[in-house]
């Protein structure tokens, strides 16, 4: 567990809430807050495309505060995508907008080339830009690092790109469990070199996105997923920064996420935060959970939805305001401007 005096930003409310300590406002920030929802990161991309704009130094700090600008967010997430420390590993990946992978893992051959990178080739441009960021932000505004977790991870460069179902990674489990655990164990220690640098270059706190984890039972949670995330876990034990894990669609695997040691899980829209904070047990803070379709109703609607969001939130250890999943691309600024206010102006 991160202790408060050994944070840079200790009045920051996100860290505060993160670690369960009490803030003047709930805090909050929109996962894929920089992005295509936002008029001027589509005038950008009509410049650069994904991989330009998330591998230079100087776009890719442009773009993180793009929303910060417009929005009175309690914390950036640096611009960069859970695909960026891949290319490290042998990866050769290109966006379309999603990841497309041209060279997939499909069993032991694939062993042969692919890399644990030593942690100063794994994303420099990322680092640079961090150490930007980290410079230009407020006191009380926190700088968000994250990485993909291992499970995930696996389903795309297995699939070779996005899928509604990733059976080809499920089958690998079965087909060549030592080839998938192999690739398990080398995405968990790319991981940990990655959040480690991200930590050091600046970012206060860390993320991981288990978006996938909902195609699994418990069972093959505890099997094919967890211990990969522990190791990580265990990878970053020194590193004095909150950890956020988010197991999307992972409502069904709530008793064994709240074994982890993490200080903050991130709930989709589906599960009621107080629900949720109570199988997770005391100490957690949790993360979410606005539907995203939210915004696209009229504004007291809205404003009615994230009271519903705030009242459930009170009730665990600690809150951060956020969307159940990543803000459409669609949605409009101008509610989520609304959002930030109501969510600010909200006291218990
Ligand atoms: O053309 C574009 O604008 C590219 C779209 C895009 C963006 C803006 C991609 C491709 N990645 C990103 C940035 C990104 N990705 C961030 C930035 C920080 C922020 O939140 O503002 C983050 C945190 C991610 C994380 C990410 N990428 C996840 C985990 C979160 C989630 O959505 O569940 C996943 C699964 C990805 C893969 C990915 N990258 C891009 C797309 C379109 C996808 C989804 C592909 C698919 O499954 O079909």
């Amino acid at each position: 567990m991160t202790e408060l005096a050994e944070l840079r930003r200790p009045d920051a409310p996100y860290l505060r809430a993160c670690l369960g300590l009490e803030t003047g406002h709930v805090p909050m920030w929109i996962m894929r807050q920089a992005g295509r929802y936002l008029p001027e990161y589509r005038k950008l991309k009509e410049s650069y495309d994904f991989l330009t704009l998330s591998q230079t130094p100087d776009l890719l700090t442009e773009v993180t505060l793009q929303p910060l600008k417009r929005f009175p967010m309690d914390a950036a997430i640096v611009f960069a995508d859970i695909m960026t420390p891949l290319h490290s590993m042998g990866f050769d990946i290109d966006f379309a907008p999603g990841p497309v992978i041209q060279n997939p893992f499909r069993g032991p051959a694939d062993i042969e080339w692919l890399r644990t990178p030593e942690p100063e080739e794994i994303a420099p441009f990322l680092k640079e830009g961090l150490v930007t960021l980290a410079g230009e932000l407020p006191p009380h505004q926190a700088l968000i690092g994250f990485s993909g977790a291992p499970f995930t991870l696996f389903c795309y460069v297995v699939e070779g790109g996005g899928s509604k179902d990733f059976m080809t990674p499920r089958s690998l489990l079965r087909a060549e469990p030592e080839a998938a655990e192999t690739l398990l164990s080398a995405l968990a220690d790319t991981q940990v070199h990655y959040l480690r640098m991200q930590h050091q270059a600046g970012a206060d706190a860390l993320m991981i996105f288990d978006s996938w984890v909902g195609l699994l039972s418990e069972t093959e949670y505890r099997r094919f997923a967890m211990p990969y995330v522990q190791r990580i876990l265990g990878g970053l034990a020194d590193v004095p920064a909150p950890v956020t894990y988010f197991p999307f669609g992972g409502a069904h695997l709530l008793e064994a996420v709240s074994e982890l040691d993490v200080d903050v899980v991130g709930i989709d829209w589906r599960t009621p935060l107080s629900k949720a904070s109570l199988r997770l047990g005391p100490g957690k803070t949790v993360q979410g959970n606005l539907n995203p379709a939210a915004l696209f109703a009229a504004p007291d609607v809205l404003e009615r939805e994230a009271d519903v969001v705030l009242e459930e939130g009170d009730q665990a250890a600690g809150h951060v305001f956020n969307l159940g999943h990543g803000i459409d691309r669609r949605s409009d600024p101008d509610q989520v401007a609304r959002l930030v206010d109501f969510v600010h102006g909200w006291s218990r």
